[in-house]
């Protein structure tokens, strides 16, 4: 599959803060027809919605999933259905089905239906507080400590073993924390990173969920979205990782997000009060070692902090409008 070859793509959790974004280049790519979006969410008046062929899904109703991939013709998915860290720490049982028995349907119906290739993200999830925290190798220890973890680690493994017994092309990225204006943060640890912005521009001043010292590496969306597409295009026999490829931009500390922002808002005040979030970040890494991705299939992030920093505060001021005060 490359840009321009025929393709039919299924992308599940189409409205999630991924989804939003890479639906719109997989349709600039392949074609509006060509890439159905899906989520267990109809948000009327969604952009997603009105930018090509939509359907209400759950990849835990199988039967649906696979009536699903049969009518569409679908030959890939790009599998972004999933419960995040924070929401998954406080629903430990909902994570572990969503997480497993949905990616589970997901490959399954991927060799049963013979899908040419499945995308999955996995994230900096899989590492927990006794894998080394900077410049993180690709093969490394994986204890992590959140629940949100445990369903990223078992999800890797489950997919290598897919393609390793069933041969189903599977290919996966461990993301950073991703940043991004075009929609609400979704309940992840590193979604502060998020909602920070936002409440600069609305009200000069944030509360921060984590410490002012928590470092965490992160990545700009549209990096996340080149990423994707890249290893999807990428050729299969270079692949050395069938679980997942550690994937890196740049990291830095909540402290020095908020003096990023700080250059442009020079008011902007942060009030650091930690909670069930602080755990989660404080067990994982501080910088990725991703010299694997870029041996095997080129990868080179574009993005760093100030340059991010410019573009979001650009566009959210845009799309907040009046509310933008700052
Ligand atoms: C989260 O914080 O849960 C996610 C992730 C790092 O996978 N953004």
């Amino acid at each position: 599959m490359s840009g321009g070859a025929m393709t039919k793509i299924l992308v599940t959790g189409a409205l999630g803060q991924i989804g939003s974004e890479l639906v719109n280049e997989l349709r600039r790519r392949y074609g509006r027809d060509n890439v159905l979006a899906s989520d267990i969410r109809d948000d009327v008046g969604s952009a997603i919605l009105e930018s090509g062929p939509y359907k209400h899904l759950d990849c835990l109703n199988k039967k649906e999933l696979i009536k699903t991939v049969q009518k569409f013709g679908v030959d890939t998915i790009y599998h972004l259905g999933a419960i995040l860290s924070g929401v998954g720490e406080l629903h430990p049982d909902l994570a572990w089905d969503v997480n497993m028995n949905g990616l589970k349907n997901i490959l399954d119906t991927a060799r049963d239906l013979k899908l040419t290739r499945v995308m999955v993200p996995s994230s900096i999830a899989v590492f927990g507080p006794t894998t080394p925290v900077d410049n993180t190798p690709q093969e490394t220890l994986l204890r992590p400590t959140s629940m949100y973890g445990v369903t990223k680690v078992a999800g890797e493994l489950l997919c290598e073993y897919y393609w390793i017994k069933y041969g189903v092309d599977v290919r996966g990225l461990r993301y950073p924390g991703l940043i991004s204006y075009k929609t609400p943060p979704g309940g992840g640890t590193t979604d502060y990173a998020v909602a920070i912005y936002i409440d600069a521009i609305k009200h000069g001043k944030y509360e921060c969920f984590v410490t002012e010292e928590t470092m965490l590496p992160m990545m700009y969306m549209p990096d996340a979205i080149k990423a994707i597409i890249q290893l999807a295009e990428a050729d299969g026999d270079k692949l050395r990782y069938r679980n997942a490829y550690n994937l890196a931009a740049f990291s830095f500390s909540a402290g020095e997000l908020a003096a990023s922002i700080r250059k442009h808002i020079h008011e902007f005040e942060v009030e650091y009060k930690p909670d069930y979030h602080q755990p989660i970040a404080d067990s994982w890494p501080n910088s990725i070692d991703d010299t694997g991705a870029q041996k095997d299939w080129n990868w080179k992030p574009e993005y760093d902090l100030e340059t991010m920093t410019v573009d979001m505060l650009t566009n959210l001021r845009e799309m907040l409008g009046d509310e933008a005060k700052f």
